[in-house]
């Protein structure tokens, strides 16, 4: 698509999507007609993925993963992962498909990931970013979900739930994949944690997140209880590192030499 970037796939995860689809689809084709667009259907009972194989026949650059039933946004990512990677995308980006991602923003995300960012994420929480329209619950859901994690991890990431998206893929491929258990939408928080403890370049670039006009969300509270739990036991098994490096950082500060083997 573009020099720096090389090839990109967009990949969207779809259950229950039929009347969003469409849309999504236009207007990322129109945006950023140089980019590829994976749709990852889990045989969604109300037909999204005939859809997609409607607008796939109509769109050599729109493709459809069909998987066989509902199996988490995480393990839908990493099929759609694979298969980008198996036909040589070089950045691999994450949608939904409600139009809560704007694609008419993505190009702010392939600048970042053109600037260095191993991986960049539409941000709602850093400054610029906002939400329109979505529930007070959900916003308190989002921001509490996120201090709780910065407070665990220790990352200094804003938005690191958020599922707008873009990843190199050297970053996927070094970060791995075959280990991943997050199902829900915890596998935004363990794919970032794992890019930054592998020393890699996160960039946060601001977006307006819009709530869904059409269908319905698919969170639910085995998502949030996941989410809950996982952030829990990656912030117990990272302390011991989280509390050596605080120390060795602490003894460069106060002029001490830092203890080297
Ligand atoms: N393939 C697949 N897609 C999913 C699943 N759960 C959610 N999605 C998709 O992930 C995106 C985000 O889900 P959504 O319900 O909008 O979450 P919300 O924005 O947090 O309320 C949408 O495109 C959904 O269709 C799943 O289990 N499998
Ligand atoms: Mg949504």
């Amino acid at each position: 698509m573009d020099r720096m970037l090389g090839r990109v796939l967009v990949i969207v995860p779809t259950y229950n999507e039929r009347e969003n689809l469409p849309m999504i689809t236009k207007r990322l084709r129109a945006a950023l007609p140089g980019v590829d667009l994976l749709i990852a259907d889990d045989n969604s009972p109300d037909g999204t993925g005939a859809v997609a194989d409607e607008l796939a026949a109509a769109d050599p650059q729109v493709h459809v993963l069909h998987r066989p039933g509902k199996q988490g946004l995480g393990a839908a990512y990493i099929a759609g992962f694979q298969w980008g990677l198996e036909e040589g995308y070089d950045v691999l980006v994450e949608m939904d498909a409600d139009g809560s991602h704007q694609p008419e923003e993505l190009h702010k995300l392939l600048d970042a990931v053109a600037g260095g960012a191993d991986l960049a994420i539409g941000s709602r929480w850093v400054p610029g970013g906002k939400v329109v329209n979505w529930p007070s619950s959900r916003e308190f859901l989002s921001r509490g979900a996120n201090t709780y994690t910065r407070l665990l991890l220790g990352m200094r990431v804003r938005d690191a739930t958020a599922g707008f998206r873009a990843y190199r893929a050297t970053t996927l491929r070094k970060i791995g994949l075959e280990d991943v258990q997050s199902q829900g939408y915890c596998f935004q928080i363990d794919l970032t944690l794992r890019t930054v403890r592998h020393g890699l370049r996160v960039v946060e670039a601001p977006i307006t997140f819009v709530d869904r006009t059409a269908g319905s969300s698919k969170m639910n509270r085995s998502i949030m209880t996941e989410a809950l739990w996982r952030i829990t036991a990656w912030g117990v098994t990272g302390l011991p590192t989280r509390l050596r490096r605080r120390k060795e950082n602490s003894a460069v500060r106060w002029g001490e030499k830092p203890f080297v083997d």
